[in-house]
């Protein structure tokens, strides 16, 4: 047998290297390169190994959580296709990592971690930043990674990494159980020489499987839709990840079945297709939810029916609805009662409409979701617009405001000028605050891919560094972040890797003196926003109710390298948006928002628990309401 004499690190970097993977006959190079930080942990082995092989990009982020972002964004606008590794030192650069992780698996994205761990030696036991255990010698903070991860391996002797890698590789390229991959390396291995086969480095190409369904399943899916009278479709991310657009469009299409979409499906087919009712579930659409409401088969496609999507289990009120599941995931698949049809979605989707023939909804049906649509149009264009009276409005009695020249825009104002900067194929990206649902909602998605909303683990930090891979996916997009003033102060740090790496973003960052979102869920709970709005300490009251903090967001942004403009009304940030597509660099428009004027909810509910007993009568109404709530939840068995 051929071998070559490599340590650890050394092999593991050839290895990555030559693994490439297959779908439709095209190739992709999976990993893009390796993002992190170093520490006394990495620095000299996989620090070592990747000074040894500088045609494989190593990209050095400010904090190790932003690495893993960065390698799941783009996974997701690479349909997992393509990954980053992401490396890290022992101990906190190892920990920062296991947010990354839980957002990944989450998500079901591939990223391999490769977090240094503590000396397999231990004669030199603790070391700086060990965990140690007076029960155990076989335990540190990389143990943490278990639960997040869906492969986890310490590769305690260097050949140990032959058998690991493949393992590692398998779950990264399955369509049905990837997400985070994590080899513990520690720090003295990862130095250590080995022998290892030639064979570990030649190219490897994993193809990525279209699974066929199974024909009795098929059958049962087939009757069930071919005898629904109000059927839906729940489009979930699985659709895009399957890049199965055009299935989805053509079999909506001729059947006319309407399709509702999840945070993850949304823009699997452009806004304006016919068949398209807008966001379903808690921040759903009035179109698709009244749909939903009556639905008597759902097919969800690709959707884990998180509780967004479920309304927590409201959305789906008729007592004989039954459901139909295209999933990858067997796990997915038998959610909800349903007829399992495990199955990638485009193959699933083609041989569904061959199989339902002629089948078409009901003239009546068709008639309503038009109704529908063209309610919610409106309804849309009414909130881009409030300076324009509402006549449109069918359905919301939302304020418009006074002239929009004169005041600060509403935050949908603020999403409808992003549209419209925004070209046929650019990108809006978010993840946490008030605008995910706003955006769910009203954004207008042209192009697959073109919506990108991290709403499963709905991580502050994701956007900046989640952005930047986004772009690096597809550099002809332009990405758009929609950003909260809390986001921003969490974590800004990643403006600056992306200036290094001339990796230009377009940030807006709404400024709202605060957490709307969770302001607005906390009065709802009769808890008046407490904590959630950035003020200075009162000396008397001794609460955070003095003058509003001020921070200068675009002096920061500016400091970090980024392109600063302030916009103080509608006008302005149409304006700042021409310039910063203009820009060459990461630009950040700073723009204050009128948080008083809201998008409203459409016939949806979330179960957030209120206090079962408190001295405080705006609770104990809060919690009256919520039992009332609640009696809509349903079990689907
Ligand atoms: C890492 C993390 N911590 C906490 C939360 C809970 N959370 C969700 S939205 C939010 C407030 C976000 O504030 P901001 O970015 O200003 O957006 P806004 O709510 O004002 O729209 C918080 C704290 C979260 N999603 N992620
Ligand atoms: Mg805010």
């Amino acid at each position: 047998m051929k071998t070559r004499r490599m340590t650890m690190a050394q092999a593991l970097i050839a290895f990555l290297k030559q693994q490439h993977v297959e779908r439709d006959g095209r190739e992709y190079a999976f990993f893009a390169g390796v993002l992190g930080i170093f520490g006394h942990g990495n620095v000299a082995g996989i620090g070592q190994a990747l000074k040894e092989n500088l045609d494989f990009p190593y990209i050095l982020m400010r904090n190790e959580q932003a690495g893993v972002h960065m390698a799941a964004g783009f996974a997701k606008a690479s349909n997992r296709l393509r990954t980053f590794a992401c490396t890290s030192s022992i101990g906190p650069g190892a920990t920062n990592m296991i947010t990354g992780a839980a957002l990944a698996t989450i998500n079901r994205l591939p990223v391999l971690l490769l977090p240094g761990d503590i000396f397999a030696r231990r004669n030199v036991a603790p070391v700086l930043q060990q965990l140690e255990s007076p029960t155990t010698q076989d335990t540190g903070v990389n143990d943490c990674f278990k639960p997040v991860s869906r492969y986890w391996d310490r590769i305690y002797r260097p050949e140990q990494l032959i058998t690991s890698l493949p393992e590692a590789m398998r779950v990264l390229t399955s369509p049905s159980d990837c997400g985070a991959v994590t080899l513990a390396l520690p720090q003295d291995v990862q130095t250590e020489a080995f022998d290892y086969p030639e064979e570990l480095f030649r190219k490897r190409v994993w193809l990525i499987r279209r699974g066929e369904p199974d024909r009795i399943s098929l059958e049962r899916a087939v009757q069930a839709i071919c005898a629904a009278e109000r059927p839906l479709i729940v489009c979930g991310g699985g659709v895009l990840m399957s890049e199965a657009s055009q299935a989805l469009s053509d079999f909506a299409g001729r059947t006319g079945v309407p399709v509702a979409e999840t945070q993850a499906g949304k823009g699997a087919l452009a806004w304006n297709h016919a068949q398209v009712v807008g966001a379903i579930g808690a921040t759903g659409s009035l179109a698709a939810n009244r749909l939903a409401n009556a639905a008597d088969v759902v097919i969800g496609i690709g959707t884990r029916y998180s509780d967004f999507t479920t309304a927590s289990m409201t959305a789906f009120q008729n007592p004989n609805v039954k459901f139909v599941n295209i999933n990858t995931a067997e796990f997915d698949a038998y959610k909800v009662g349903a007829i399992p049809v495990v199955a990638d979605a485009r193959v699933a989707l083609e041989q569904l409409g061959t199989a339902a023939g002629a089948f078409k909804v009901s003239a009546a049906y068709a008639a309503e979701i038009a109704e529908l649509k063209a309610k919610w149009d409106a309804e849309v264009d009414r909130l881009f617009d409030l300076g324009r009276e509402s006549s449109l409005s069918q359905v919301s009695k939302a304020r418009p405001g006074a002239p929009v020249g004169d005041r600060k825009p509403a935050q949908s104002e603020v999403i409808g000028a992003m549209w419209e900067a925004a070209g046929e194929r650019d990108v809006l990206l978010s993840a946490a605050g008030s605008h995910p649902g706003d955006l769910h909602k009203l954004w207008r998605t042209r192009a697959p891919n073109g919506y990108h909303m991290e709403y499963g683990y709905s991580c502050m930090g994701y956007e900046i560094p989640g952005a930047m891979g986004a772009k690096m996916a597809d550099p002809s997009r332009e990405v758009f972040v929609f950003l909260g003033d809390g986001t921003y102060l969490m974590a800004p740090a990643e403006i600056a890797t992306s200036v290094q790496e001339g990796v230009k973003i377009i940030i807006v960052l709404v400024d709202n003196g605060g957490f709307a979102s969770i302001g607005s869920l906390s009065r709802s709970l009769g808890q008046g926003g407490f904590g959630t709005r950035y003020r200075l300490r009162d000396a008397k009251s001794g609460q955070l109710d003095g003058a509003a903090l001020q921070v200068d967001f675009a002096a920061n942004a500016r400091s970090l390298g980024a392109h600063a403009i302030k916009a103080g009304t509608l006008g302005e940030l149409k304006k700042a948006l021409e310039d910063a597509k203009a820009m060459d660099r990461t630009t950040v428009i700073v723009v204050e928002t009128d948080a008083s004027i809201g998008v409203p909810g459409y016939d949806s509910w979330w179960d957030v628990a209120v206090a079962e007993v408190s001295e405080m009568e705006s609770v104990r109404e809060a919690r009256a309401r919520y039992e009332e709530a609640r009696k809509r939840e349903r079990h689907h068995l």
